[in-house]
């Protein structure tokens, strides 16, 4: 089977912009496959306008950049694809702006959840969080129990996210999962370029 996926997904809120391009640089540079931009604090103009510098950073790398959130800012930048929680657009609607070819995830907690977002266009699923997590979150944990059942039932790629780092990720093992997602394992880092390379012998050792 392929290697497992390395998802970074950032925060920008503790760095000034070139620094918080500069760590995104490094993530890139060292092979992430997949980068989410995720904003929680920004006005619709800033977001637009971090999105637009990461996306000139992603372009370079070939790597898909998904916006989080936000159907709006994904079109208007021309993302690769947008990110959608239980609070954000349904799906199907998001799905109709967005056209087939544009990415669409979900973040999902439970079976009957990951079923009726696969069967309303998601492309493929974020589960957790499977640790806690000190990444500002309303954070409900999600037993590897239920994220193995997810894995089963539905024909989507799953990723794992939460609390997750190269030292904890054993209780992935076995489990169908299609990658890993990152925040502060990666953006936290002293350097994101190591940390992303840690993190990615750490995934490659799952089976
Ligand atoms: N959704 C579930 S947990 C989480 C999100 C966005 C945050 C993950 O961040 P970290 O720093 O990798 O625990
Ligand atoms: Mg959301």
């Amino acid at each position: 089977m392929a290697d497992k996926k390395l998802y970074f997904i950032t925060d920008s809120s503790e760095y000034e912009r070139d620094e918080f391009l500069r760590r995104v640089e490094e993530a890139l540079k060292a092979g992430v496959s997949l980068i989410q931009l995720r904003e929680k604090n920004k006005t619709t103009r800033e977001y637009i306008e971090i999105a637009t510098a990461v996306h000139d950073l992603t372009k370079n790398y070939n790597v898909p950049l998904i916006v989080d959130d936000r159907v709006d800012v994904m079109l208007a930048v021309d993302a690769e694809g947008v990110h959608l929680g239980a609070e954000d657009m349904p799906l199907d609607m998001a799905r109709k702006l967005i056209g087939t070819n544009k990415i669409l995830g979900a973040t999902t907690k439970t079976v009957k959840a990951a079923r009726d977002a696969y069967e309303n266009g998601a492309d493929y699923l974020g589960v957790g969080a499977i640790y806690p997590t000190t990444t500002k979150v309303k954070t409900i944990i999600t037993s590897t129990d239920t994220l193995s059942k997810i894995c089963k039932n539905v024909p989507i790629p799953v990723f794992a996210i939460g609390g997750l780092n190269p030292a904890n990720l054993d209780v992935l093992n076995g489990i169908n999962i299609e990658g890993v997602c990152v925040v502060s394992a990666i953006m936290k880092a002293e350097s994101p370029y190591n940390a992303t390379l840690e993190m990615q012998r750490a995934i490659s050792k799952l089976n």
